[in-house]
């Protein structure tokens, strides 16, 4: 990849009822920098009117070559429709507009999204999805789901499915992955498959949109992996190198 690197811009959470800061975990900073992307952070919360939300999505994505959309608290079930369970965890009000109108304006412009965890579930809900929102009370003898502390830890297996983008990117079919969630897909978003599962209860654990450059989602957490060689580093290059041909193909319109 020659050229300068392509800018990969990072949703952050707005720590909801907290203190006056936004978070987002180091790990993914750093898992884009290694596959040579330019991380910056944008954060819901500022004070942007909900009604600017599609002219602001538009004007941080004019100004980027790929979006991740990272991991985080609950997406509010109130969005796709659905009364709050009562398992249900923390949901952070502004981001969930905020991100699903960057991941659906992304999507349109196929421009290369790479959503994580959290990201997985608002990239489903932006695109008419909907969650399961507590997979210990909604699926019967599901696996662990929610690890402990350990970020590296491997929770399950999970299936990837043959021919599928992810796939290719992680050169494996079957793989063991951490896991810290307790929301899932259930129905899947327009244009939108899954690639991956966990074999011993079904859960959804990757989609992606056929049809668009790259438009991939997982529900693990890759980016914890960043300092060791691994598959999960596949993932990554191939975000960063789709974020570069977009980029490319931008600058020669703009020169020819
Ligand atoms: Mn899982």
């Amino acid at each position: 990849m020659t050229g300068p690197r392509p800018r990969i811009v990072i949703t952050a959470g707005s720590n909801p009822g907290t203190t006056n800061h936004t978070w987002l975990r180091f790990d993914y900073l750093h898992a884009v920098s290694k596959a040579r992307g330019l991380p910056s952070i944008v954060a819901s919360g500022f004070t942007n009117p909900l009604d600017e939300a599609e002219q602001l999505a538009g004007e941080i994505l004019d100004n980027c070559d790929g979006l991740m959309l990272s991991g985080g608290t609950d997406v509010d079930p109130v969005i796709f429709g659905e009364v709050p369970h009562t398992a249900l965890g923390r949901v952070d009000g502004p981001r969930d507009p905020f991100e699903i109108t960057l991941a659906r304006e992304a999507v349109r412009r196929d421009m290369p999204v790479l959503g994580i965890c959290r990201g997985l579930q608002v990239l489903n809900v932006a695109l008419g999805g909907t969650l399961i929102q507590d997979i210990p009370s909604d699926v019967q003898g599901a696996a662990r789901h929610e690890a402990g502390e350990n970020r590296v830890e491997i929770a399950h297996d999970v299936d990837v499915v043959p021919g599928s983008k992810l796939a290719g990117l992680l050169g494996a079919t079957r793989l063991g992955v951490n896991s810290f969630h307790h929301q899932a897909a259930k129905r899947i978003g327009e244009g939108l498959t899954v690639s991956a599962t966990s074999p011993t209860d079904g859960i959804v654990e990757g989609l992606e949109m056929p049809g668009r450059a790259f438009v991939v989602a997982v529900q693990w957490h890759p980016e914890n992996f960043w300092r060791m060689a691994h598959p999960f580093d596949g993932l990554f290059g191939g975000f960063v190198e789709a974020a570069h041909q977009a980029a490319e193909a931008r600058r020669s319109i703009r020169t020819a």
